[in-house]
């Protein structure tokens, strides 16, 4: 008897895992959710049953409380020919997951349709997990490119003493990167040789992208044919005053620049930007080159190599601690006409601290923008935007008084 019990139990108890398994199986193929790959096997997240069917437009037109016809995505490449331009990126392995930020947001707003190649340079080598994950997020080709060290040293001319003695004077006064040796060959390397690095010889346009950067609108046009056909050779989106205790002297460099190749002044240029006693002290007004978009020929023109020549002579990378953005702004406000620098007032980013966001809301809805508009730095007393657009005779855009 006890036996047959005990044998009777054991049916039971199997006819119960039987009927969990079927539970476990039938269920698990239509949920959302599945255990991690890697927890519980090598059981893979299963996919939402609209997707596997193939009823993605069905996801895509439900029900809305504002009917809008024109939710289409925009095709994935976009026809057309392309310009001669890549995407530009200075980092080091260390900053692999932050760049990794700034791909997917230029991807999915802009470069998804375009497809443009990505250029990475470091003066290291790239290991193998920064080139795979940049990789698989570019949807251009990726190269990677290391920095000849002849560009990322002391130059012989350099009093190695002298410099050293201002990296402890700048610690003491707490100046922001002021004591650091890298941070100076990166600002002189940008100033300097980025665009004849030989990867970068190949190309004629160059967008650069900073590790943490953000886009916040959809960008549906070809802004190097823009710049192309509307003459451009650089540009921005944000503007600022310098911080003076970390370019004394570049003015002064600049002016004995000027003296010596008067013929590298471009008449009609926009020394109103930089200057407002036409040119005898500078103001400090710059554009932030964490993002530009410019021309690699006009850098690589003579005018900017004795210009970048002459201030590197001076000693400012070191005995101070120049930075790029005044180096590349003062050339090209100096060196090209007004009209050969533009104001992407479209391309809505963000770099720490500061914000771009367009002015006016039709265009952040019909471009999905996702920036609050009172982040916006363009109209506050610290941006030099509202100076840019007065020297160029401008109108500023509608409801900008309101962000003030
Ligand atoms: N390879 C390499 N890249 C560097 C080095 N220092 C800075 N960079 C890169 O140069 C660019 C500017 O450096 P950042 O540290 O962003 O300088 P910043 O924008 O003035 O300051 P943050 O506010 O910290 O962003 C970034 O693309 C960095 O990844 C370095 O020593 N080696
Ligand atoms: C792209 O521009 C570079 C620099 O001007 C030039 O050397 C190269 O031949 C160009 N490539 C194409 C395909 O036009
Ligand atoms: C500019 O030139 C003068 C005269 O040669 C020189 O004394 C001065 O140090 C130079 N200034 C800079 C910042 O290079
Ligand atoms: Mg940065």
């Amino acid at each position: 008897m006890a036996g047959t019990q005990r044998y009777l139990r054991y049916i039971v108890f199997a006819l119960i895992c039987l009927v969990l398994l079927f539970f476990i199986s039938s269920s698990s193929s239509g949920s959302t959710v599945s255990w991690p790959a890697g927890y519980n096997g090598n059981e893979a997240v299963s996919t939402p049953e609209a997707i596997k069917t193939g009823s993605l437009e069905q996801l895509q037109s439900s029900p809305s409380t504002t009917p809008n016809d024109n939710k289409q995505l925009p095709p994935a490449t976009v026809p057309g020919d392309r310009m001669n331009a890549t995407f530009v990126t200075l980092a080091r392995n260390s900053d692999v997951w932050e760049i990794a930020k700034s791909i997917r947001n230029v991807e999915d707003r802009f470069n998804r349709k375009f497809n443009y190649d990505w250029v990475f340079l470091n003066d290291d080598d790239f290991n193998d997990e920064f080139k795979s994950v940049t990789t698989a997020l570019v949807s251009g080709k990726t190269r990677y490119g290391k920095i000849p060290k002849e560009h990322w040293s002391f130059p012989e001319f350099i009093d190695q003493d002298r410099a050293a003695k201002v990296r402890d004077e700048m610690k003491e006064k707490k100046i922001i990167y002021g004591d650091s040796i890298s941070y100076r060959h990166m600002c002189r390397y940008e100033s300097g040789f980025f665009f004849r690095h030989e990867l970068m010889l190949e190309y004629e346009w160059y967008w650069r992208v900073e590790p943490s950067i953000e886009l916040y609108c959809d960008i549906d046009y070809d802004t190097f044919k823009f710049m192309a056909e509307n003459k451009k050779k650089y540009s921005f989106v944000l503007s600022l005053y310098e911080y003076v205790e970390t370019i004394p002297t570049l003015w002064n460099a600049v002016k004995n620049f000027t003296k010596a190749y008067p013929e590298h002044v471009t008449e009609g240029n926009m020394m109103k930007f930089l200057s407002d006693d036409n040119g005898d002290s500078y103001n400090h007004c710059h554009f932030w080159s964490n993002f530009e978009i410019g021309n690699l020929n006009w850098l690589r023109s003579q005018a900017y190599i004795d210009y970048f020549e002459s201030l590197d002579h001076a000693g400012g990378f070191f005995y101070e601690r120049w930075g790029d953005a005044p180096v590349h702004s003062i050339a090209a406000s100096l060196m090209l006409k007004k009209e050969e620098i533009h104001f992407f007032n479209d391309i809505a980013y963000y770099h720490v601290p500061f914000t771009h966001c367009p002015t006016g809301e039709k265009y952040r809805l019909d471009h999905k923008c996702h920036c609050n508009p009172k982040d916006n730095f363009d109209w506050n007393g610290y941006s030099c935007t509202a100076r840019y657009y007065e020297v160029n005779g401008m109108e500023k855009p509608a409801g900008y008084e309101k962000e003030q």
